[in-house]
């Protein structure tokens, strides 16, 4: 059995973690990331049958049983990942009932996974039904894209907009938009249900006045979705700070054009 701290994916997950706190986007226990695993890459490190607890997952998510996740833990840092993965991460497997979560490594403290359970879970069965290579989600609250919900109508195609027009790249990486949800208590399945739901037309999510929900195939895109988004964000509220009338923008046309070029597919109801 090789050793599970020398794993790529607990790699990837103190990397990401790190880079996410330097970025000012995961104060305290701010933030989230769960993470599907192959049964065969988990057996590599180890022993699937071993169960160390059991854990509820507080709903049904039967849609996901035999799953395997690394998944980040309730009130812990992402600052604190790298130097303690064993206590601030987890690896657990949706059991056959989808209403039972059996810890196989980590949470060493006798701690569970993030309060946002429901909503990662809920996310993942959403996007999986939507894309069948999707894997990863991650939720933080990047500081620009958060000014910005308190200066900005929170509406899908409003929001979507007026990121899209902020740099060139926007386009690019998300045509297919960003589903916003009002403000709502966090931490719960109702919450998780509202974003399953926006998740079923989008891999962004912005939860107003709180973060975003970021998801896809590996943690490279669900990250370059967030720092996307976060960026154009950024741009948006030093243009508003400047107070200055803006002389220039990319345009319908523009955007139409960025679209073609790329070969992806607008949403064509946010060119508004
Ligand atoms: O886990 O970010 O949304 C801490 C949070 C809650
Ligand atoms: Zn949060």
């Amino acid at each position: 059995m090789k050793n599970i701290l020398e794993a790529p994916f607990v790699e990837e997950m103190k990397d990401i973690t790190f880079n996410m706190y330097t970025q000012g986007w995961d104060e305290r226990n701010g933030g989230n990331i769960s993470y599907m695993l192959e049964e065969a890459e988990v057996a590599e490190y180890l022993d699937v049958n071993k169960v160390i607890r059991t854990i509820p997952t507080g709903f049904d998510a039967s849609y996901l049983k035999g799953r395997y996740f690394i998944v980040t833990g309730t009130g812990k840092y992402f600052k604190n990942v790298t130097k303690d993965p064993e206590t601030n991460l987890g690896i657990i497997r949706i059991a056959e009932d989808g209403t039972t979560a059996e810890l196989l490594w980590g949470y060493a403290d006798g701690g569970k996974f993030t309060s946002e359970f429901p909503a990662h879970m809920m996310s993942h069965i959403a996007r999986l039904k939507q894309d069948p290579n999707h894997r990863v989600v991650m939720h933080c609250h990047p500081t620009n894209t958060l000014a910005m919900n308190f200066v900005h109508e929170l509406d899908d195609a409003k929001f979507t907009h007026s990121l899209w027009q902020m740099c060139t790249e926007c386009m690019v990486v998300f045509p297919d938009g960003i589903g916003v949800l009002p403000w709502m208590l966090c931490g719960n399945n109702e919450i998780g249900e509202a974003t399953a739901k926006k998740m079923e037309e989008f891999r962004l999510v912005v939860w107003g006045l709180h973060g975003i929900y970021g998801t896809g195939k590996d943690i490279d895109e669900a990250f370059g979705l967030i720092e996307t988004v976060e960026k154009a964000a950024q741009l948006y509220m030093l243009v508003a700070s400047t107070g200055m009338p803006r002389l220039n923008t990319i345009n319908n046309d523009q955007l139409r054009v960025i679209a073609d070029a790329f070969k992806v597919k607008a949403r064509e109801d946010f060119l508004i």
